[in-house]
């Protein structure tokens, strides 16, 4: 079995889970949904995948799922990847070779970069990421081309060790600046975003937005 734990945050994705979960079982890696206890329908869902584990978050948001997620993962790495069926399983290879052969910490998926792309980013979330992206290379000295997409590979240990605080959405930009604070060695990976398999989003750009502008402007001024 491998030393890689997918890391699925999951709401209200009854529709895409079980199908993003048919297209992993050609993967080895380990498999771990985070979500609500209450989320009866997902939950219900993904009843017939025995080989995936689901973990019922304490709390409740994005973050935490994350934070929960990883602090409970075993295996010496760890992939977040949405349960929309939006980030391509293909792409983890190569982000794993630029752990194992290039020795780096965080691999991040970049939809910004050559051969990336996305089928799913419109106007107004491709501008906020710009911004955010820039503010992170400005403010934070980030050398990643994509703060906010986080679809990503890191060796647990590191991670855990950060300290991450974020239930909500700020947890996208927490993660790439504690971990630069701590020198942790990054790097980005063309990626292609494909488009959500079902479902609604769980993000609204603006409020999001908003509390991810406030978390920036906070981290900037605490050490
Ligand atoms: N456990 C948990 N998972 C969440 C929560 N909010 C969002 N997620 C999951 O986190 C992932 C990212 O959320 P999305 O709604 O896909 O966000 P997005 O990628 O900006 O939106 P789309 O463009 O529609 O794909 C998905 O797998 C969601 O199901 C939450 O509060 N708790
Ligand atoms: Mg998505």
């Amino acid at each position: 079995m491998s030393n890689l734990t997918l890391l699925i945050p999951a709401k209200f994705e009854s529709e895409s889970l079980p199908i993003f979960l048919e297209e992993l079982k050609k993967y080895d890696y380990k498999k771990l949904v985070v979500l609500e206890k209450n989320d009866l329908k997902t939950i219900a869902s993904i009843k017939n995948f025995q080989e995936v584990e689901i973990l019922h978050q304490k709390q409740t948001g994005y973050g935490n799922a994350l934070i929960e997620g990883i602090n409970y993962v075993k295996t010496d790495l760890f992939c977040i990847i949405n349960a929309d069926g939006s980030m391509n399983p293909v792409e983890l290879d190569g982000m794993l070779k630029e752990i194992n052969d290039n020795n780096f910490d965080i691999v991040f998926g970049s939809r910004y970069m050559k051969n990336a792309g996305s089928d799913d980013d419109d106007i107004i979330t491709s501008t906020g990421n710009f911004i955010f992206t820039l503010i992170g290379k400005i403010f934070f000295r980030l050398e990643i081309s994509d703060i906010l997409y986080t679809y990503l590979v890191g060796r647990t240990k590191l991670v855990q060790d950060l300290n991450l605080e974020s239930k909500d959405f700020k947890f996208c930009i927490e993660l790439p600046i504690k971990a630069k604070r701590k020198n942790m060695k990054c790097v980005s990976y063309p990626c292609y975003e494909r488009s959500r398999i079902g479902g609604k989003k769980k993000v609204n750009p603006f409020v999001d937005g908003f509390k991810i502008l406030l978390g920036m402007f906070l981290l900037f001024f605490k050490r």
